[in-house]
């Protein structure tokens, strides 16, 4: 093990009333929540991508951190690897996930970079089995390579559309052999600029090809965890295919794949398409395909992916609110695809911000708990609804009347009467529980 975060010790929790800003003050492992260990509900991941590839730039400036496996080839990869699993072991973080563009430098062929990945993978087989940290999932980058300008599965191109696949092929195998639970695919240059160039009807037949060749090849070598597609409205594209959670269902339903598929969604993708997360994670539950997600948030003033740590504890609430409704994840977990912020150059700025979102995870886990079993809300909404229990809405519900039978007792009634929906109410009933 490296030693590279001289003088930290291992993230402990130390209470809520600790001032360590190096201890957890909510995440605390062990905590039994509904029958379940805290770290077995939210199952956190350190991404690899944001928290030791990415340099610092953006649109108007380069690399702002220093790191030593910067412009070093494969010997940078590997220190990259060791100083990775070193912070996974000194946060506690049970999982990590990773594209292959993060965890080794691309080569001059196809071949020569296949094989740098399997290099990282040995290395990755021996951390695993060290440090008991685990694979959430593993995911090919087919969107930062200038070869995938035009789109990866949907470009115009078939011979990128097959470099594509090999990519995606050489990143199930990889995922597989070191025991990932998930692969994921966020279609980053699947979508289009302008309609003038594009033959939409086209695309997006060639991105379900792609999924079905992914869905037979997940069969073919067992992987038995989850396919996981992330939805995101725009960026880098003006039009993302998958747009949000009801686009991706809609189409996976269409093309008769939404059985092999679930859903990763980010916190910041939906803010991006306008609505809140717990609304994309409830439409993925509806459906069946709540999978995973990824934690980052988005900023609500502007409409760029920001990736920033969660930190609102009101949208996390109502995050965990509709998981512990839908029984937990079934294989999935809390990714930190979040980066600190370019001008955070510190290195304990990395443990800040994955500290930060473990413990707004923590406590929402906690106040969503509590919500569910002390406070009125399950009971104020089931009561709601409660109508359709028996009588007329019962026999509407279960498709007995037709619609001139409705019509009749629509006739019959007049004027509903008014209910209130209560909407404050409820804000207030979380307020009370966010303490
Ligand atoms: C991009 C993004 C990706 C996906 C995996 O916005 O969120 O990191 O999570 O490719
Ligand atoms: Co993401």
């Amino acid at each position: 093990m490296s030693d590279f975060f001289k003088g930290l010790s291992k993230v402990e929790y130390e209470g809520p009333d600790s001032d360590n800003p190096l201890a957890f003050h909510h995440y605390n492992p062990d905590e039994i929540v509904m029958g379940k260990r805290m770290e077995e509900h939210l199952r956190f991941a350190v991404a690899y991508w944001h928290s030791f590839a990415w340099e610092g730039g953006d649109p108007f400036g380069g690399r702002t951190f220093e790191r030593p496996w910067f412009d070093d080839g494969m010997d940078g990869a590997r220190l990259k690897a060791d100083v990775a699993f070193e912070l996974f072991s000194l946060l506690g973080a049970p999982y990590f996930c990773f594209h292959d563009a993060d965890v080794r430098p691309e080569s001059e062929s196809f071949a020569k970079s296949k094989k740098r990945l399997e290099a990282l993978a040995d290395i990755f087989e021996q951390k695993i089995a060290e440090t008991g940290v685990k694979l959430l999932w593993g995911t090919a980058n087919l969107f930062s390579n200038r070869r995938f300008m035009g789109g990866a599965a949907t470009n115009p191109d078939p011979d990128v559309f097959a470099y594509a696949g090999a990519t995606i092929k050489a990143n199930m195998d990889v995922t597989h052999r070191l025991g990932g639970e998930n692969y994921v695919l966020w279609g980053g240059r699947e979508g289009y600029e302008t309609l003038l160039n594009t033959n939409l009807g086209q695309e997006m037949d060639q991105m379900a090809r792609m999924l079905s060749m992914v869905v037979d090849y997940k069969h073919k070598i067992g992987f038995s965890g989850a396919i996981l597609i992330e939805p995101k409205p725009q960026e880098p594209t003006k039009h993302q295919y998958d747009f949000d959670s009801e686009t991706v269902i809609g189409f996976l339903r269409h093309h008769g794949l939404d059985k092999d598929f679930k859903l990763n969604i980010e916190t910041s993708h939906a803010t991006l398409a306008q609505h809140t997360m717990d609304h994309e994670m409830q439409a993925a539950a509806n459906a069946g395909m709540l999978g995973s997600i990824d934690a980052n948030r988005g900023d609500y003033q502007n409409s760029w992916d920001t990736d920033q740590f969660p930190y609102n504890i009101n949208e996390t609430v109502e995050m965990m609110l509709v998981l512990l409704r839908h029984g937990g994840f079934q294989g999935g977990g809390v990714n930190f695809d979040a980066k600190r912020r370019r001008n955070s150059t510190d290195l304990n700025d990395t443990f800040f911000g994955h500290i930060g979102g473990m413990d707004v995870f923590a406590r929402s886990l906690l106040i969503a708990d509590d919500l569910i079993q002390k406070s009125p809300l399950e009971k104020m909404r089931a009561e709601r609804y409660a109508s359709f229990d028996n009588g007329k809405g019962a026999d509407f519900e279960q498709g007995k009347l037709s619609l001139e039978q409705l019509a009749e007792i629509g006739n019959a009634l007049g004027e509903p009467k008014q209910t209130s929906g209560q909407q404050e109410l409820y804000e207030n009933i979380i307020n009370r529980f966010v303490r």
